[in-house]
């Protein structure tokens, strides 16, 4: 028994020795906001913003595989496979169990020092305008993490006449706001890519940044569906796709190629998400316009 577990141990240690050799992971590992800025004077600017955390809004279709995505990249990071974020998870609508396992919180995951994942309900079929405006609200603050998000994404005329009434006294949480976002999106999903360009926009407008956009199931599709959906998601304007095979709570024998995908996704949020305080910090300090 003790064999066993400290040959558990010494496999553990060799693999997170490993990860540790992918390009940019100790920058992800220690990661504060504005660490990835090249120039000083620019680091300074953004750490006086004092931002406790890095918040990456995970969004996509219900099954797409977000759920997974969290899990894979925290424990890439944390270097133990663990379901934080729920894979399947039965969810609960007040007292009563969902029939179909989903998620349906905005469940908040910490990865490394200073990177938190938010882990969201899948969208609703039809990605409308009203869908689009509720992803505005996540990541402006208005929605609180943690909490339930209704099967019809808040777009009830109860919560709408609620949101309106509260208007502009609205309480914007500077902590609750999502800074950059990640659209998962299944290789198995038939929906187009196009469906979700309002979607798209919604996070361009909200984060300064278009979502990067991981493509699920690589494993399982052949090259051509893969190519297809690249181009088409490219076609949207977002430039940053990566194609991933996401450990699960059936197989997490760790991969070298997911290991550096999630490494590669990750320092692309950071990297994306500074860019963006920045340029914020320099908008609103110019005087001139
Ligand atoms: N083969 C394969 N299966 C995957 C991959 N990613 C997710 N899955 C499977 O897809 C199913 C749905 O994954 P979840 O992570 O629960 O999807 P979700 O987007 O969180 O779903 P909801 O919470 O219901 O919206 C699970 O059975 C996963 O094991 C992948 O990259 N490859
Ligand atoms: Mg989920």
């Amino acid at each position: 028994m003790e064999k066993q577990e400290s040959s558990e141990e010494s496999t553990k240690t060799i693999i997170f020795s490993q990860r540790k050799c992918i390009r940019h992971f100790n920058e992800v590992l220690s990661y504060i906001p504005g660490s990835t800025l090249q120039y000083d004077t620019d680091r300074a600017q953004v750490l006086k913003l004092k931002l406790p955390a890095l918040n990456i809004g995970v969004f996509g279709s219900i099954g797409a595989g977000k759920s997974c995505l969290i899990n894979t990249i925290e424990s890439v990071i944390s270097g133990e496979y663990s379901d934080r974020a729920g894979e399947n998870r039965l969810a609960k609508e007040g007292d009563k169990c969902i029939v179909e396992a989903t998620t349906a919180e905005r469940i908040k995951v910490r990865v490394g020092q200073k990177i938190c994942l938010v882990d969201n309900r899948g969208f609703p079929k039809k990605c409308d305008e009203s869908i689009a405006e509720e992803v505005v609200k996540q990541c402006d603050g208005t929605r609180k993490f943690g909490s339930f998000v209704p099967e019809d994404w808040n777009n009830s005329s109860w919560q709408k006449f609620k949101d309106s009434i509260s208007g502009s006294f609205r309480r914007r949480s500077l902590k609750q706001r999502v800074h950059c976002g990640i659209l998962v999106y299944s290789l198995h999903d038939d929906t187009e890519p196009e469906e979700f360009k309002l979607i798209i926009d919604a996070l361009r407008k909200s984060c300064g940044r278009f979502p990067i956009i991981v493509l699920t199931c690589a494993d399982e599709v052949n090259e051509d569906v893969l190519r297809r959906r690249w181009a088409q998601f490219q076609a949207l304007h977002c430039s940053r796709i990566f194609a991933i095979k996401n450990y699960n709570i059936r197989d997490s024998t760790p991969r070298m190629e997911t290991d550096t995908t999630v490494v590669d996704i990750l320092y692309n949020c950071c990297m994306i998400s500074d860019q963006a305080f920045l340029q914020n910090m320099e908008e609103s300090s110019c005087v001139c316009c």
